[in-house]
């Protein structure tokens, strides 16, 4: 047998072994020294005391030092560097690093390009430090804004942010349990002391030894806490120490391709966000968020979790609080406290760090088809063609590995895909789009270019040893380009120019997949961790954020490429805080069962939390054929995902929405048509996360932060503030119980009935749709006339729904601008405000500035007007401006099938969507 042949089988028996799901590939904390050592810390363990506390150049500073000696009388850690620092609106950061100028054996990483420049500007300058003695010892107090201190108690050390006063109540802390521990970077002692170490048939060198950093942090008036994904598990995090606590690991962050993973596990995914969210009744949400891209392990400590020591806890016991224990293998510690009050101020104080989502084009915001794999040209024209047969609308037809020639990135099968160009150019005719993928692993072929170049420059990830990291993926043998260097990310950007991309042209767009990085026969499928980076930075310290500087760069090449300048589309399998910036993100490969159905809400309304608002779970389910039932439900939930995308493994039975039955045909169109109807709305609550951070798909606490009941939620949610949808999760339901939160009513959007606020209903379910409600006082800006894509709809005249609340009023929004291009960022957009009060409704301006306004215009009307709730009815209607009366009608919602109430309709009241006017109902 050839040497090829031998790779091939040896790649076979690899790919085989890594695909199933086995828990054993991967390390638990047990097996991870530096979690096992943290967990097996007593509160109370720390002795650090804070030293030198005082002001300089605007921050607080101190020293950490230990007042414990080891046997040869030296302390027993060096003194550590403390740093406070505050920020606008309630942020407040703690860094602790080694001391640089007692010469530690290596600066430790600190990740680069996470946090937004103009954060510098928000800097508050802190002037004043006050002394107080406590019953906890002497603390120094800083002001961080109105009503809010810093605190940090001196022995032991503990940082705290507190209401103003003395008796000001806690919000958050850190090291109250004196759980926290800093191990130095130090030589090797002695010759046969023991850095290695051994995951089944890898060695991790660990040059540098151990280098972790613990610490616990505790949230005040807390119910719950949220955030830290990505883990396929329950919203509100459950308790993974503790008394009662069944499931012992802890929640864990390590970007990884875990192949069918479960859907009810603190196992760590694709991705990793180090930010947590607390929310309580009585006080409402803080965060934390700590900036490091090792390896974490985070415990929830359950209530009692720390009974037998709590004599050494300081913590007021009066206050309800959750714990937790935060533990890195690397890096140095970087974390900033938010002091909420509410939850999307949480959110918009975590979005002020780490930046806000990309405004998507209007496109990415619509449906996307996408299979492993459309197989070549024909196959594309013909899926391409039924959407249009069957009145589907779509937008972006999706191209997987095989579309390449050997899984080169940037090259076509020259057999099934001859004419990539116009296959997208037919398309784009039709206003879609392609997205192509493109991974980090680079075929080892010297024929190959990106190869050959990358190797010639020095681009590639180093192993250990200093060689071209060599490791196994799709390709075969495969190096990874060392993105952490701004320089190779910018020669990968120029990859992407329709020059240097053969076969692509100006509305392609790109899918980055297995960027955890996935390597076939790594560690736990990975990279080894004693890899090495640019400026020596060993991999270990930088895993998480692998994949992030992958997106980033391709995001960058899409926006430098040509002269279209549109915004780019790309969209990533790992994700690190920022990644919100450059693109989307999915939650990799699910399974189509229910409960990946149903796991697929929290996990996104988690993403959404911690600053990723565009999301999406494969519709469908990767794995496995899901039956009719389910894949209709799937396509009826995800028409509500922020990123709505059909996806496929090349094994399971094609499933494009045609293929089961007229009815089923009929079931999903209208699942996809509910989602053209509402992209105006979709697209405005881009913006919003764009300019506020809050995310486009919300829990119901988000909305409702004083309502018990919506705390772990985790089978509704809010689409914005005016749509509640609730999930079908089980086969052959017959109801389904639905809790709206609120003392408002909320409307049946298909039936227009009302059902009361604060109350469980037993909703009756039938399979045309899932229960999805207006709120009370809100009002939906819609499209309702089918095309084939999103483009086709630009000039076509809007719906606006309004949902009266008990006083008669309701207010909404509308975002518009030319859906593709930067200008909205120099005020090319409209944005409007419309109100309903009094009788009167009113469309008005809420910016840009005249000057910018004049930028973008749009042609479009309003068609249709539709109040819901409006008591008694009028008979009347007027526009003020032009005293022109316009037709008004009392009757069924158009969307109704049968039952519900009657509403009113004012028909064809021509109004032009981008100027001001009034109507006046009587
Ligand atoms: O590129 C093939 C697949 C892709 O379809 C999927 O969406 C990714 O999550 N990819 C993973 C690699 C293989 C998975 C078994």
């Amino acid at each position: 047998m050839g040497k090829s042949a031998c790779a091939f089988l040896f790649f076979l028996l690899f790919i085989n072994s890594v695909f199933s799901w086995k828990k054993d590939e991967f390390r638990n904390c047990n097996q991870t020294p530096f979690c096992k050592r943290a967990r097996s810390r007593q509160p109370g363990s720390c002795s650090l005391v804070a030293v030198d506390v005082s002001i300089s150049d605007g921050d607080l500073v101190a020293k950490l030092i230990s007042n414990e000696n080891t046997e040869n009388g030296e302390k027993a850690i060096k003194p550590l560097v403390l740093t406070i620092s505050a920020y606008q609106d309630g942020i407040m950061r703690l860094k602790i690093d080694e001391d640089q100028s007692l010469g530690p054996r290596k600066k430790r990483f600190e990740v680069p390009d996470v946090i937004v420049p103009n954060l510098s500007n928000k800097k508050l300058w802190l002037q004043r430090l006050n002394e107080e003695v406590n019953e906890g010892g002497v603390v120094s107090v800083v002001y961080l804004s109105d009503g809010y201190e810093g605190v940090i108690r001196h022995e032991p050390f503990e940082i705290s942010v507190r209401e103003s006063g003395k008796n000001g109540k806690r919000v958050l802390s850190l090291n109250s349990n004196g759980l926290f521990d800093f191990e130095q970077l130090k030589d090797k002692k002695e010759e046969n002391e023991e850095w290695e170490e051994k995951f089944r048939s890898h060695t991790d060198s660990r040059p540098y030894g151990p280098q972790s950093i613990s610490f616990d942090v505790s949230f005040y008036e807390a119910d719950f806490v949220y955030g830290i994904p990505e883990h396929a598990t329950s919203l509100a995090l459950k308790p993974t120490r503790g008394p009662g606590v069944e499931d012992s690991e802890p929640y864990r962050l390590f970007n990884l391709d875990v192949f069918e993973y479960v859907h009810d596990s603190p196992f760590g995914l694709y991705g990793s966000i180090p930010f947590m969210i607390s929310h309580g009744k009585s006080r409402g949400s803080s965060g934390f968020f700590w900036l490091n891209a090792a390896e974490m392990q985070i415990d929830v400590l359950g209530p009692g979790w720390n009974n037998e020591s709590s004599s050494y806890l300081r913590l007021p016991s009066d206050q309800k609080r959750v714990d937790t224990l935060w533990m890195s293998e690397a890096g140095v510690m970087d974390t900033f406290f938010f002091i909420g009050p509410g939850p999307k101020d949480v959110v918009r104080q975590y979005t002020t760090v780490t930046g806000t989502s990309a405004l998507p084009q209007l496109f990415a915001t619509a449906y996307h088809q996408c299979r492993w794999n459309y197989r070549d040209e024909e196959d594309v024209k013909n899926v391409d063609s039924k959407f249009d047969e069957h009145d589907i609308p779509y937008d972006v037809l999706w191209l997987d590995i095989e579309h390449t020639d050997g899984k080169k990135y940037f090259t076509w099968d020259q057999v099934l895909f001859p004419n990539p160009e116009e296959m997208q150019r037919n398309l784009a005719d039709k206003g879609r789009r392609m997205v192509t993928i493109v991974d980090p692993h680079i075929k080892r072929d010297n024929s190959y270019y990106i190869h050959k170049e990358a190797t010639e420059k020095g681009y590639y990830v180093k192993d250990s040893t200093g060689k071209d990291f060599d490791g196994w993926c799709w390709p075969g043998s495969s190096s990874y380009l060392d993105m952490v260097n701004p320089e190779i990310r910018s020669w990968w950007a120029h990859k992407f120019s329709c020059e240097n991309y053969v076969g692509s042209t100006p509305t392609l767009y790109i899918w980055n997949d297995m960027n955890e990085p996935s390597v076939f026969n790594g560690p736990e499928v990975s990279m080894p961790r004693d890899a090495l980076h640019y400026g020596d930075v060993e991999h270990r310290e930088l895993h998480n954020a692998y994949g992030y500087y992958f997106h980033m760069a391709t995001a960058d090449g899409l926006v430098k490429r040509g002269d279209s300048k549109d915004r780019p589309f790309v969209l990533s399998r790992a994700f690190f805080p920022g990644t919100q910036r450059y693109g989307a993100v999915w939650t990799g490969d699910n399974t189509a069962e229910w409960d990946h159905l149903r796991v697929s809400v929290p996990m996104i309304l988690t993403l959404g939390l911690t600053g990723i608002s565009f999301s999406g779970a494969d519709v469908g389910g990767f794995f496995g054929n899901p039956d009719t039932e389910l894949l209709v439900r799937w396509y009826q939930l995800g028409a509500y995902y922020p990123f709505f995308r059909a996806h496929a493994h090349h094994d399971t039975k094609r499933r494009e929405p045609w293929l089961f039955g007229e009815r089923n045909t009929e079931l999903i169109k209208e699942a996809i048509r509910v989602r053209y109807m509402l992209l105006p709305y979709f697209y405005t609550l881009f913006r919003e996360a764009n300019t506020t951070g809050v995310p486009v798909a919300r829990p119901l606490w988000m909305e409702f932060p004083a309502d018990e009941k919506t705390f772990s939620n985790d089978e509704a949610f809010m689409v914005g503030n005016s749509i509640l949808v609730q999930g079908i999760f089980t086969e052959r339901a017959k109801h389904v119980s639905v809790y709206l939160p609120g003392e408002q009513p909320w409307y049946d959007m298909k039936t227009g009935t009302a059902y009361e606020g604060g109350a469980t209903h037993k909703w009756e379910v039938s399979e045309d749709s899932i229960p999805a409600f207006q709120r009370a006082g809100t009002i939906i800006p819609r499209k309702d006339r089918f095309r084939r894509s999103s483009t086709q709809m630009e000039n076509d005249p809007y719906t606006l729904v309004i949902a009266l609340n008990s006083s008669m009023a309701a207010e909404g929004e509308l975002y518009v601008d030319d859906g593709k291009s930067f200008e909205f960022q120099q005020g090319a957009y409209i944005h409007r405000l419309f109100t309903f009060s009094n009788g009167k409704f009113t469309s008005s301006s809420v910016g840009p500035s005249t000057a910018g306004n004049n930028r973008v215009s749009s042609e479009c009307t309003v068609e249709r007007i539709i109040l819901l709730g409006l008591s008694p009815a009028p008979k009347n209607a007027l526009v003020e401006e032009a005293n022109r009366k316009l037709d008004v009608e009392l009757g069924p919602l158009l969307l109704r099938r049968g039952k519900g109430p009657s509403v009113l309709t004012i028909r064809k009241p021509d109004l032009q969507i981008a100027v001001d006017w009034t109507i006046k109902l009587f």
